[in-house]
């Protein structure tokens, strides 16, 4: 059997520049603060650092509108800055991956005002998804729209150009048009500049929404569901037609051609099960791991911003079906969060005192740990970070709060229900700044934060949970360990127990030699379990509470408590 890839082993940490660490005091995090910081990193003990984009951007998404892929924003340094970064990665023995965002550009990336300025039949027209106005309506007008799609942030997914009379396709911002991945062209522009990455030694890539590339030509409308105005498109576009042939084709003419083995993971909200398997299985040749989303959209309604309590049957149903599904064939990604989802801490733990709060962070840092797959660490976690007190609307940035909020106010929807969606579930929750110690700025910066800081952070910081064994911080350190010194961890079998418990959450990983069980009590209540057979008085080897005692049968497990243990 071919070797075990490195990354099957590894643990990623996701930094968002943005808010890790500020060097230069105007208030935004940048290179050389993450410079700075990188022994925070490895006393975690993470393998792989994955940076959130960097490069110049008008910044209308953060950098998730890209107005030249190969620069450095001047907001987070320079290029001598991104390569000081990168050697300083390598020289602790650490990888760094990019964020590689390219179903879509900023509308001011030269590609874009080239194909927009040159007008119909101009040379790069066609890199983009033009469409004329539907027949017999007034172009520009609500309703002219080439279809009825909605954007991920809002109103339609169309934007009309006056001059050409024309729409471009946008599934996120107006200004983030989207690529039109079947012209070759476009395909070869996004291969050399990936291949001029890889060149200047990065370790792979983290592909924005890469299952979104290929769109059905026929671009019909989409079914409009009770919960919005515009039709969903969806059906067109998550893996569409020809994305398998695209990805394959990146690994043909952009990974194989590498010397060294990287890390590609595809970001792929709406990807199944099944797609998962073909976009991961090593004999297809596509990439490494998918980024899916089905665990973090259990607990909503139709809309994200409508939050609902989580069911812990939902749950496990649904990470048992992806260790089940990937269990012979591809590999998954393992998150709680990222710069897109609020904090797990407030999710699916409890921020409400500290005793909760660090054992509910632990628990659930231990559950996902103890998974099959690649887990992930966004910054912050690691200290329990939590969602932020926003006040009012003045307090949010990110452009789907904004505009989800105007469209709300728009419809008449009453003010403090839209702020109780964004509170529970705003993407600025995970975007406040990194806390590195209890004073003003929280150690971010020594200007003023582009978003504050969480007032926490005086009790919440990594220079407290340094010093204090029984952090949150060493909890992590403790299984980012594990996954290096366990290959049961990597390798082994995975086996829901108790998938109708309400408050349990259990599971066995096992290879030849070694068994694990892992038990989590997922609520602020004792709770009691039956062990299955042979498991009393097993070797303890990890558990988030002080004295844990020994397993046994029936246990009670304390509130928020998670134990591993082993056998032999
Ligand atoms: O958080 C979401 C909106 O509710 C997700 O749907 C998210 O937009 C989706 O997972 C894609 O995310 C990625 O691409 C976006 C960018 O805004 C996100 O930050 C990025 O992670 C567009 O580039």
């Amino acid at each position: 059997p071919a070797p075990t890839p490195w990354w099957k082993n590894a643990v990623v940490y996701q930094i968002y520049p943005r808010s890790f660490a500020d060097s230069d005091g105007d208030g935004v995090g940048d290179l050389r603060g993450i410079t700075d910081r990188l022994d925070h990193l490895v006393r975690l003990g993470v393998d792989v650092l994955w940076l959130s984009p960097v490069y110049p951007s008008p910044h209308d998404d953060n950098g998730y509108d890209i107005s030249d892929y190969q620069d450095i924003d001047p907001l987070f340094g320079t290029l001598a800055d991104f390569d000081r970064l990168l050697a300083a990665v390598h020289a602790r023995g650490m990888r760094l991956v990019m964020d590689l965002v390219v179903n879509h550009t900023s509308d001011e990336h030269p590609w874009f005002t080239d194909s927009r300025d040159g007008g119909p039949g101009g040379p790069r027209r066609d890199w983009y998804i033009w469409r004329k106005p539907r027949p017999g309506m007034e172009p520009g007008t609500p309703g002219a729209e080439p279809n009825n799609w909605g954007s991920f942030f809002s109103g339609p997914a169309w934007t009309f150009d006056e001059a050409s009379g024309e729409y471009y396709l946008h599934l996120f911002s107006r200004k983030q048009p989207d690529l039109n991945w079947d012209n070759p062209e476009v395909r070869r522009a996004v291969h050399a500049m990936m291949r001029w990455w890889l060149e200047r030694g990065v370790d792979g890539f983290r592909m924005d929404v890469v299952n979104l590339i290929s769109k059905d030509p026929a671009l019909p409308d989409g079914i409009v569901h009770e919960s919005g105005r515009h039709g969903d498109g969806s059906p067109s576009f998550v893996c569409g037609p020809r994305v398998h042939e695209y990805v394959a084709e990146l690994h043909r003419e952009v990974f194989a051609r590498h010397p060294r083995t990287l890390l590609t993971v595809g970001e792929m909200p709406g990807v199944t099960i099944e797609e998962a398997r073909l976009f991961t299985d090593p004999a297809r040749r596509e990439l490494d791991m998918v980024f899916q989303f089905e665990h973090v959209a259990l607990d909503h309604g139709p809309s994200k911003f409508d939050a609902r309590p989580l069911k812990l049957t939902d749950l496990k149903a649904s990470l048992g079906r992806w260790q089940a599904g990937l269990a012979d064939a591809g590999w998954n990604s393992l998150y709680w969060n990222n710069h897109d989802q609020p904090r797990i801490v407030s999710r699916f733990g409890d921020d409400s005192d500290p005793v909760a709060r660090a054992r509910s962070a632990t628990m659930l840092a231990t559950v996902l740990h103890l998974h099959r797959g690649t887990p992930y660490v966004y910054q912050g976690e690691e200290l329990g970070m939590a969602n932020a007190p926003f006040a009012s609307i003045d307090d949010f940035r990110d452009i789907e709060s904004l505009n989800h909020y105007r469209e709300q106010r728009a419809l008449g929807v009453d003010e403090e229900r839209i702020l109780a969606g964004l509170r529970a579930r705003g993407r600025d929750n995970a975007r406040t700044p990194m806390q590195w110690d209890a004073t003003e700025h929280a150690g971010f910066t020594t200007g003023t934060p582009w978003i504050p800081v969480n007032p926490d952070h005086t009790h919440v910081n990594a220079e407290a949970q340094l010093a204090d064994p029984g952090s949150v911080f060493h909890h992590y350190r403790r299984l980012i360990d594990l996954r290096h010194t366990e290959p049961v961890l990597t390798d082994g079998d995975f086996r829901m127990l108790l998938p109708d418990d309400e408050r349990v959450y259990a599971f066995t990983r096992a290879d030849a030699t070694t068994e694990l069980l892992v038990l989590a009590n997922f609520t602020g209540e004792p709770a009691i379990v039956d062990l299955p057979d042979g498991w009393q008085d097993t070797g303890l080897l990890l558990a988030n509470v002080p004295d844990p005692g020994p397993l046994t049968s029936p246990h009670t497990l304390r509130p928020w408590e998670a134990r591993v243990h082993r056998r032999p």
